[in-house]
């Protein structure tokens, strides 16, 4: 058989009603929580003034529209799927029923910048944050075990030490690899929790940060453009889409976890769907308060432009208002903490039932299919998952690659729309409990958007890219394609079930 076998929807989500180990606890709830929890991370606490500052000045609250308008493009094309195949490989498994086995397999290994990537960038980002809020309580943390191998970082004392690795990096890896480990039903309260916090920080910084807005940083609005594509202007709104995408990752971790959904078919749209409404609303008002706090050029190179415009705020007001705007900055670097842990949690749950979905299709090994008997999570998946994480965060220089992570999961966003319109053609008969409107409308406008998004991206980011995927293909080469079980059906290994 060729390497563009489809599987059925009927195999698939009969596979999946299986004895499956899975543990089915998740409600409607914990759906939205967790597409929170992936979403609200480095992106709005770090991206955003480089985005204001550089491409959009305050119109980044329109670059934020627009990103939101494109991931909630394909966030209804992941929920027709997520409603109407809820298994737990995504997009992965959207195109093996779709595309093929070939195209599928593209997918699953572009995944990985999506998710694992996303999650070794956020723990750098984490790590980061961790420094600035003992730094802020007047604790200062060794240098040397700060950064990537070979990085020259500045002590407290101002002089220059060569890092060693990045210990705090790879310590939040292993507690969120071992939270993952011990339960879905346990992760999802800790994920909740961290969402509840960093939700109620963001809300906090509108609602305190309002009252010291000078309208006169609105103005102008949109700042006439440079002269050159991307600086200021409507192209520059445009590239601070692009740029701040990264800050809307995560929605679609949500369909990763439809095999522990209690009923995936209801609750997968409102999850998916839900948590990018109010993601969107959230960022477009804190963004929007934060370049009303501070002329936007201050925020330039800021690796924390909350912090900047508060300090710009405080620094404008005394007496009690300094002291609560005081206090909203370690409030900040707590909330991103939380939420940078809460993004590497979902990130990090996501990518081991990717992996698993692939190892059932036998494009990995078999022994990646386990679910640990008392658990019921996969583990294996899991730890491979921590160890690649940690030391891609601990000790390479991952931290520039952030772009590649949001090319990455516009690619699968492009493919998930193709995808949908696909799927209508062929089987116009399947039952779709949520429907994507105007399709194919939709869709095709999903991927128009997907697609100049991934274009203002740079030059370097694409070439990354092609490297990535020629990497996967001559895995998929050496192994899948020989493995196959879609292709060359053998039985599963009931014993490694
Ligand atoms: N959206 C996630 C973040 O901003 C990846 O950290």
């Amino acid at each position: 058989m060729s390497m563009f076998v489809t599987k059925t929807i009927e195999t698939l989500v009969s596979e999946a009603e299986g004895a499956d180990g899975l543990r089915r606890v998740l409600g409607r709830r914990d759906l939205v929580a967790l597409g929170v929890g992936a979403v609200i991370g480095a992106g709005i606490f770090v991206l955003t003034g480089q985005a204001a500052a550089a491409y959009a000045g305050p119109a980044i609250v329109l670059s934020m529209a627009i990103a939101g308008l494109a991931s909630a493009l394909a966030g209804l094309c992941y929920a027709e799927f997520a409603s109407a195949v809820p298994v737990s490989g995504s997009a992965y498994t959207y195109a093996y029923a779709t595309l093929g086995e070939f195209a599928a397999w593209l997918i699953g290994w572009d995944l990985i910048l999506e998710y694992a990537l996303s999650a070794s960038t956020v723990a750098v980002s984490w790590s980061g944050h961790l420094g600035a809020f003992l730094a802020q309580l007047g604790v200062a943390f060794p240098a040397a075990l700060s950064a990537a191998p070979g990085t020259l970082v500045a002590t407290s004392g101002g002089h220059a030490v060569t890092a060693v690795f990045n210990l705090p990096a790879v310590l939040i890896t292993a507690f969120v690899t071992v939270l993952l480990l011990v339960g879905i039903r346990e992760s999802a309260t800790v994920n909740a929790a961290m969402v509840a916090l960093k939700v109620a920080v963001i809300a906090i910084v509108i609602a305190g940060g309002i009252w010291f807005v000078q309208p006169g940083n609105w103005h102008p609005f949109v700042p006439p453009n440079s002269g050159r594509f991307g600086e200021f202007g409507w192209s520059g709104v445009l590239r601070g889409a692009a740029v701040i995408f990264f800050a809307f990752i995560g929605f679609d971790a949500v369909s990763t976890v439809a095999q522990e959904a209690r009923d995936p078919q209801r609750d997968m749209p409102a999850g998916i769907l839900g948590s990018l409404a109010i993601c969107t609303l959230l960022y477009m008002l804190v963004s929007g308060v934060m370049v009303g706090l501070v002329p936007y050029q201050k925020m330039i190179g800021s690796p924390a432009p909350m912090i900047v415009a508060l300090d710009a705020a405080a620094l404008r007001s005394s007496g009690s208002a300094h002291a609560m705007l005081s206090g909203l900055k370690l409030l900040v670097e707590f909330g991103a903490i939380a939420g940078l842990t809460s993004v590497m949690l979902v990130t990090m749950m996501a990518q081991p039932r990717i992996f698993r979905a692939m190892a059932i299709d036998g494009l990995l090994p078999d022994w990646a299919t386990r679910i640990h008997p008392r658990w019921r999570t996969p583990h294996v998946t899991t730890i491979i998952t921590g160890v690649a994480v940690a030391a891609a965060a601990g000790f390479t220089g991952v931290s520039t690659l952030g772009q590649l992570v949001s090319i990455g999961t516009l690619f699968a966003f492009v493919v998930v729309a193709l995808a949908v319109i696909f799927l209508r053609a062929r089987r116009p008969d399947l039952h779709r409990p949520f429907r994507v409107p105007l399709a194919p409308f939709l869709p095709i406008a999903a991927v128009a958007v997907c697609l100049l998004l991934m274009a203002s991206l740079p030059w370097a980011t694409w070439e990354r890219l092609v490297i990535w995927m020629a990497i996967g293909l001559a895995i998929y080469f050496a192994y899948g394609y020989r493995h196959s079980r879609v292709r060359l059906p053998k039985p599963v290994d009931q014993s490694l079930a």
